[in-house]
C-alpha cells in the first residue's frame, strides 16, 4: 500500500515551484509575501535536498540487500564547502532551478552565495577527504565517510590594521538542510575509568575488562554525498557528542547541582571546535578526547552493521576496509584489536590478523612537527585499556623485529633499529608514536605524491623499509574533483572545453581533455579561452572590491595567485620578499622605463595562520603593509598591487583560482607532501611558478617542462645545505635580498622592527627554509614569466596544453588506483 505514496521527486519547473512554495510555507512557516534571498535559499535547498533524499534511501537500501565489501574512510576533517550548487550539477538539475527560480522572482547566484561553508577542515587535507568523498559517489563505490560534527569550522578570519584576528564560525546558525540528524542512533563511548581482570573459572582464564569513568553519547549525522551523472548517493556520517541522561545522582544528591550540570556540559564540548592547526602537533588532551570519541562511535557503527549480515568474523576484511587519513584516527586500529579480544572474545593473533588486513593509512607529512605523540600518563589516563593493547602490540612487534635481525645486526644496531620503530619514544615524559602504531597495524601505507611516497621511505619511515620491505609502502598521487574544481568553479571554461569535446563527458573522464589539443591552431578557440579568463578576473576584482575595497581594472594585469594556509614551509615570506624586491625595482625605473619594461602584476594572497603561529602571523601582517604602501603609491599606479583577500576559504577559492595567470607553489623541496591547489590552477588554465616538490613533479611531467616555471634547490640537497647553514660563522645573503631586507627595516611597511624575527631567521637562525638560497633563482624564474607573458598567443597555447594533460590528476583515478591497490573493492551499479 504505502508504495503508492512513495515521495515524488521533481522533475521538472512545475514540481519544483511546488516543493519550494511548500517548504516556505510549511518547513519556514513564512509567505511568499516575504520571502528574502536567505529564506528563498533554505527553501530551494530543502527542495534539492528532498530529491537526493530519496536517492540516498535507494542506495543505502540496495547496499544492504547486495552486502558488498564497503570503504570506510575516517577523517577528523572534511573541508566541504558548499553544498547547493554542487548537489544540482551533480543531479543534473542547475538549469532547470535556475528557471523556476527565476520565475518566481529569485536570481539562483544570489540565493547560493546565502550558504554558509561547511569549513570542517584546515586545509589540503581535509579538501581531500572532500574531493574523494565526490568521487567515491560519482565511482558508485560503496563507501562512508566518518568524522565529527564541529559546531565550530576552521575560525573565520578578519584584517584588522593587517593582523589575523580569528572570529568563531559558527555555522549552524540557521537550521542545516544538508545534514540529517540521527537521533535515534546514539552510541555510549566511555573514557578515563581502570582495568579489571576477571577470572573464568570455566575456561581458567583471566579477562581484561575496561571500566570507563566518563560517559558520552555520540549522535549520527548524516549527510548525503551525491555523485555526478549518478543515481548513487552514498553517506558522510558525522558525529556530535551529548551527555548521557544517566545523571549522577550521587552529586545531584549531595547538593552539587551545578558540578553534575558541568559535566554534562564537558560532553558536548568535545565536538565543540575544529583544532585550527595545520601540520602542527599540540598534543592536547581535548584532542585525544575527539579521536577516541569518533574512532569509538565510526566502529561501533561499522561492526555492528557487519555483525548484522551473519557473516563469519573471518569475513571482515573481506567487507570492510578502513582508510587511515593521517595518524589522526590511528586509535581505530587499538579499538578494533580491543573489540575483538575484550569483547568478542578471540584470540590476539586471531584478532591482529584481521585488523591488518582491514587498515590502510595515508601518510600526509615528513614534517617532525606535524607527526602525532602523545604523552604516555596522558594516555594512561584517558584510555586505560588502550595503553595496555599497545604495550602489547609492540610487544609482539618488536619481538619479531628482534629475531628477524639479531642473527645479522650487532648489539647496538639492533637496539637503535628496535628504538627506532618501537611506537613507544622513551623521552619525558615517554610518548605514543601514532604514525609507528599505524604502520604496524595496516596492510598498506601510502604517500600522496611520488617524491613524498619515496621520501618517506628514506626518511621518516626507513626503518620500517627494513622490517616489512618496500612492498608495504606505495603511492597514491593526490587529485582533485573536476565537478566542483571545474565545472562548478569555472563554468565558463567548462562550457569552452564543452563544446569543443561534444559534451560534459570529460568530467567523468578527464583524460578526454586530451582533445583540446586538437584545437591548438583554432583561433577563435584561443580567443575566446582568453576572454573566458578575463571574465574569471573580472569575477575576482569584483570580490577583492567586496572584501578590501580596493579597485583593479584586471585587462591591465597579470593575476599572480598564492593561496594556501600560511606557514614557513609554503614559504609566502618569499613571495613577499620578491614583491618588495619588485617594488624596488619600479620605484627606481622613470617613468618611461617602467612603461616600456614593466609587466604589470596583480600579486593576490590568502589563507589562514594557525592563532597561535606568531611567525605565521608576521608573515600575513608584512603582506598587508606592502599592500599598504604599494597600492597607494602613484609610482606604482598600473604597474604593482599586492592584495590579501581576507578569510580564504573553499568558496572564495571556486572564485580566485579560475582567475590566476600564474599561481605559486614554492614550498622548500621535500616538505609540501602533494600540494592540491596545483592541480586546481593548472586545470583552470593558470601555469604554475613553483619549486620541484610534491606534485609539481608529476605536474611537469605530465604537461611538459615549457609549461612550468621551476626553480630552486632540489629536494636531495636541501639536507646539505642546512647543514652547511649550521656550520657557517655567518649565512652571506644575495644582494638581492640585502636590498629588500634594508627596505624592510627602514621601515617603509610601518616599524621596522616589527619584521625582525622574520628577517632574523634567515640571517641568524640558519635560514631552514632556504629562503636565502633559493631567492635569486625565484627572481630569475619570475622575470622569465614577465617574458613569457609577452607573447600572448603563446601563452594561450601554454594554458590549453597544460589543461589537456591534466587528466590524471582526477580524483576519480586517485580512487581507483585506492579502489585496486589497497582496499580491493569494486564499484556496485545501481538497477
Ligand atoms: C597533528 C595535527 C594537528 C594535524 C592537523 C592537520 C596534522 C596535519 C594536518 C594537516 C595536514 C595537511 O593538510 N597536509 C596536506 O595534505 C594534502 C593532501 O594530501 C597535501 O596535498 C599537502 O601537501 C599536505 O600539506
Amino acid at each position: 500500500l504505502w508504495k503508492k505514496f512513495a515521495v515524488k521527486e521533481f522533475s521538472e519547473k512545475s514540481d519544483f515551484e511546488r516543493d519550494f512554495v511548500h517548504h516556505i510555507e510549511t518547513t519556514l512557516a513564512r509567505s511568499m509575501y516575504n520571502c528574502d534571498d536567505l529564506a528563498a535559499y533554505q527553501a530551494a535547498s530543502n527542495t534539492v535536498r528532498d530529491k537526493l533524499i530519496v536517492e540516498w534511501n535507494e542506495t543505502q537500501q540496495f547496499q544492504t540487500l547486495k552486502d558488498p565489501k564497503r570503504i570506510y574512510y575516517l577523517s577528523l576533517e572534511f573541508l566541504m564547502g558548499r553544498a547547493m550548487d554542487n548537489a544540482m550539477l551533480n543531479a543534473g538539475v542547475k538549469d532547470l532551478v535556475k528557471d523556476s527560480l527565476s520565475e518566481l522572482g529569485f536570481n539562483l547566484e544570489d540565493i547560493l552565495e546565502q550558504e554558509p561553508d561547511a569549513a570542517l577542515g584546515n586545509g589540503g587535507l581535509g579538501r581531500l577527504a572532500a574531493c574523494f568523498l565526490d568521487s567515491l559517489s560519482t565511482g558508485k563505490y560503496p563507501s562512508w565517510g566518518y568524522g565529527l560534527r564541529y559546531q565550530y569550522g576552521i575560525f573565520a578570519q578578519r584584517i584588522i590594521d593587517g593582523y589575523q584576528v580569528e572570529t568563531p564560525d559558527y555555522w549552524l546558525t540557521f537550521s542545516n538542510p544538508w545534514e540529517i540528524p540521527r537521533h535515534e542512533i546514539q552510541i555510549p563511548v566511555d573514557f578515563y575509568g581502570f582495568v579489571e581482570e576477571e577470572f573464568n573459572p570455566q575456561t581458567n582464564e583471566t579477562k581484561k575488562i575496561w571500566k570507563g569513568g566518563e560517559r558520552v553519547i555520540a549522535v549520527a549525522y548524516d549527510f548525503p554525498i551525491p555523485g555526478y551523472s549518478t543515481k548513487n548517493v552514498n553517506n558522510l556520517r558525522l558525529w556530535s557528542a551529548k551527555p548521557t541522561t544517566e545523571f549522577d545522582f550521587s552529586k545531584f544528591n549531595s547538593g552539587d547541582y551545578q558540578n553534575s550540570v558541568r559535566l554534562q556540559q564537558r560532553a558536548e564540548s568535545i565536538t565543540a571546535v575544529l583544532y585550527p592547526n595545520d601540520n602542527f602537533d599540540q598534543g592536547k588532551e581535548l584532542r585525544l578526547k575527539q579521536q577516541y570519541f569518533w574512532v569509538a562511535a565510526s566502529l561501533h557503527d561499522i561492526v555492528r552493521r557487519f555483525k548484522k549480515t551473519k557473516r563469519p568474523w573471518s569475513e571482515f576484511p573481506l567487507q570492510v576496509a578502513i582508510q587511515l587519513n593521517d595518524t589522526h584516527p590511528t586509535l581505530a586500529i587499538v579499538e578494533l584489536q580491543r573489540i575483538f579480544i575484550d569483547l568478542e572474545g578471540f584470540s590476539w593473533d586471531d584478532a591482529w590478523e584481521i585488523v591488518v588486513k582491514t587498515f590502510g593509512y595515508t601518510n600526509h607529512t615528513v614534517m617532525q612537527e606535524a607527526l602525532e605523540k602523545w604523552p604516555i600518563p596522558l594516555f594512561e589516563r584517558l584510555l586505560p585499556r588502550h595503553l595496555e593493547i599497545i604495550y602489547t602490540i609492540n610487544f609482539f612487534f618488536l619481538q619479531q623485529v628482534e629475531k628477524k635481525f639479531q642473527s645479522t645486526y650487532s648489539q647496538k644496531e639492533l637496539e637503535n633499529l628496535l628504538s627506532s620503530v618501537s611506537v613507544i619514544e622513551e623521552y619525558y615524559p615517554k610518548q605514543v608514536r601514532m604514525a609507528n602504531l599505524a604502520i604496524i597495524g595496516s596492510h598498506r601505507v601510502n604517500g600522496v605524491a611520488e617524491l613524498h611516497s619515496e621520501l618517506i621511505k628514506t626518511t621518516i619511515f626507513k626503518d620500517f623499509v627494513k622490517v616489512y620491505g618496500d612492498k608495504k609502502f606505495t603511492n597514491v598521487t593526490n587529485g582533485v574533483t573536476p565537478r566542483r574544481w571545474l565545472r562548478e568553479a569555472n563554468p565558463e571554461l567548462a562550457e569552452l572545453i564543452a563544446s569543443k569535446l561534444g559534451g560534459y563527458e570529460y568530467l567523468l573522464n578527464l583524460n578526454l581533455l586530451k582533445n583540446l589539443e586538437n584545437y591548438l591552431d583554432d583561433k577563435d578557440f584561443k580567443h575566446k579561452w582568453d576572454i573566458v579568463k578575463l571574465n574569471n578576473k573580472f569575477r575576482l576584482t569584483k570580490l577583492i572590491k567586496k572584501l578590501t575595497g580596493i579597485e583593479i581594472n584586471p585587462t591591465e594585469y597579470l593575476f599572480d595567485i598564492q593561496v594556501k594556509r600560511i606557514h614557513e614551509y609554503k614559504r609566502q615570506q618569499l613571495n613577499i620578499f620578491g614583491v618588495i624586491h619588485r617594488y624596488l625595482w619600479i620605484k627606481s625605473l622613470s617613468p618611461k622605463e617602467r612603461k616600456s619594461l614593466v609587466q604589470p602584476k596583480v600579486y593576490v594572497f590568502g589563507g589562514k595562520s594557525a592563532p597561535g603561529y606568531y611567525m605565521a602571523k608576521l608573515i600575513i601582517k608584512l603582506i598587508n603593509a606592502v599592500g599598504e604602501l604599494v597600492n597607494n603609491d602613484a609610482d606604482a599606479e598600473g604597474y604593482l598591487k599586492c592584495i590579501f583577500v581576507p578569510d580564504y576559504n573553499v568558496s572564495k577559492a571556486q572564485i580566485i583560482i579560475p582567475a590566476s595567470d600564474i599561481s605559486e607553489h614554492i614550498s622548500t623541496a621535500g616538505t609540501e607532501a602533494s600540494g592540491t591547489s596545483n592541480m586546481k590552477f593548472v586545470l583552470n588554465g593558470g601555469l604554475i611558478i613553483g619549486t620541484v616538490d610534491g606534485a609539481n613533479v608529476e605536474i611537469t611531467r605530465e604537461i611538459g617542462e615549457d609549461n612550468i616555471f621551476l626553480f630552486g634547490n632540489l629536494a636531495e640537497n636541501v639536507e646539505d645545505i642546512r647543514h652547511a647553514h649550521r656550520y657557517a660563522p655567518h649565512l652571506e645573503l644575495p644582494e638581492s635580498l640585502k636590498q629588500v631586507f634594508e627596505a624592510i627595516e627602514s621601515g617603509k611597511f610601518g616599524e621596522g622592527d616589527e619584521y625582525k624575527p622574520l628577517l632574523d631567521s634567515v640571517r641568524y637562525h640558519k635560514d631552514y627554509y632556504l629562503v636565502s638560497d633559493d631567492f635569486d633563482s625565484y627572481l630569475q624564474a619570475q622575470e622569465l614569466i614577465d617574458e613569457a607573458y609577452k607573447d600572448r598567443d603563446d601563452w594561450i597555447q601554454k594554458s590549453i596544453i597544460s589543461v589537456a594533460n591534466m587528466g590524471f590528476f582526477s580524483s576519480d583515478r586517485c580512487i581507483e588506483e585506492y579502489a585496486e591497490m589497497i582496499w580491493d573493492v569494486e564499484p556496485l551499479e545501481r538497477d
